[in-house]
């Protein structure tokens, strides 16, 4: 049984992390839409270095830890027998710390830098500023940007996952409303017969698409759906 797995923000808000177009889904009045683009970067790059920043520190302090959603997919690919990927939308690494393997982050990761000439990626854990230096050449100064997919940008892996979601038996979406493409595009992708499963708090615009749609908080949902899956 080929499984493939689309997470967006709702499968880390109970670690603590706010979702993009929640209540709380504005960054100091604006929309992730507006901050997160290359135009954005290239008028104003302090707001979007800080706008990163900011959810770099946030996500690397203590509290901040993967919750039992992420735990329970990391437990489940372990076991599991037939082909397994796992895609997030999500710039975390909180998959990653659950000891998920076989992960595309297809929007990029907060925890890494690119080089905007040499398109090198190094882990990055500190703010990023126009001061900062290439880890390699002590003299190259502020050519460092967050490796984040802004939108206009293409995502990462897309062909991997296109090829995942073509033979999936099950694609299952957990956390996402369904509103940002390519992302929102992949459940189109999968065949006829593919078990599609939805798991939200609420209804999404791609709700219709999914032949099961689970209302509830991932936390407690994710485990159960598994599960059921073994
Ligand atoms: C591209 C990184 C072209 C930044 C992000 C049609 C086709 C292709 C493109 C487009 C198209 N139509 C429009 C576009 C353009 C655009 C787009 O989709 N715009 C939208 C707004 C209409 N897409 C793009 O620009 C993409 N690029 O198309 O490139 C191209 C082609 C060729 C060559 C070059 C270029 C790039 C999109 C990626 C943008 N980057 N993130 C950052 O993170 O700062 S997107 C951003 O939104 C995040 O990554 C986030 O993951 C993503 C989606 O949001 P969600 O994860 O779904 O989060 P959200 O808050 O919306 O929802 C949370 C859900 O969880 C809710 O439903 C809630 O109910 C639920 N929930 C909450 N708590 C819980 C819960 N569920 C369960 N349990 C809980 N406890």
């Amino acid at each position: 049984m080929n499984v493939l797995i689309l997470t967006g923000a709702g499968i880390s808000a109970e670690s603590g992390i706010p979702t993009f177009r929640g209540p709380d889904g504005l960054w100091e009045g604006h929309r992730v839409e507006e901050v997160a683009t290359p135009e954005a970067f290239a008028r104003n790059p302090e707001l979007v270095q800080k706008f990163y920043n900011l959810r770099r520190r946030n996500l690397l302090s203590p509290q901040i830890r993967p919750n039992a959603a992420h735990d329970s997919l990391a437990a489940f690919e372990q076991a599991h027998q037939g082909d397994f990927l796992l895609v997030t939308q999500n710039v975390d690494d909180l998959h990653k710390r659950a000891g998920s393997k076989k992960v595309i982050a297809m929007h990029g990761e907060l925890l890494k830098a690119r080089d905007m000439d040499t398109e090198e990626i190094f882990d990055w854990r500190d703010d990023l500023t126009s001061e900062s230096v290439h880890p390699k050449i002590p003299g190259r100064l502020g050519r460092l940007r967050p490796h984040i997919v802004w939108f206009g940008e293409m995502p990462m892996g897309m062909e991997q996952i296109e090829a995942a979601a073509i033979k999936a038996d099950v694609f299952i979406a957990i956390g996402t409303s369904g509103r940002v493409y390519p992302a929102a595009g992949i459940v189109e992708l999968t065949p006829a017969n593919c078990r599609r499963i939805e798991i939200n708090l609420d209804e999404t615009p791609a709700s219709p698409r999914f032949n099961e749609s689970h209302r509830g908080a991932a936390t407690e949902l994710v485990p159960q759906i598994l599960q059921s899956l073994r």
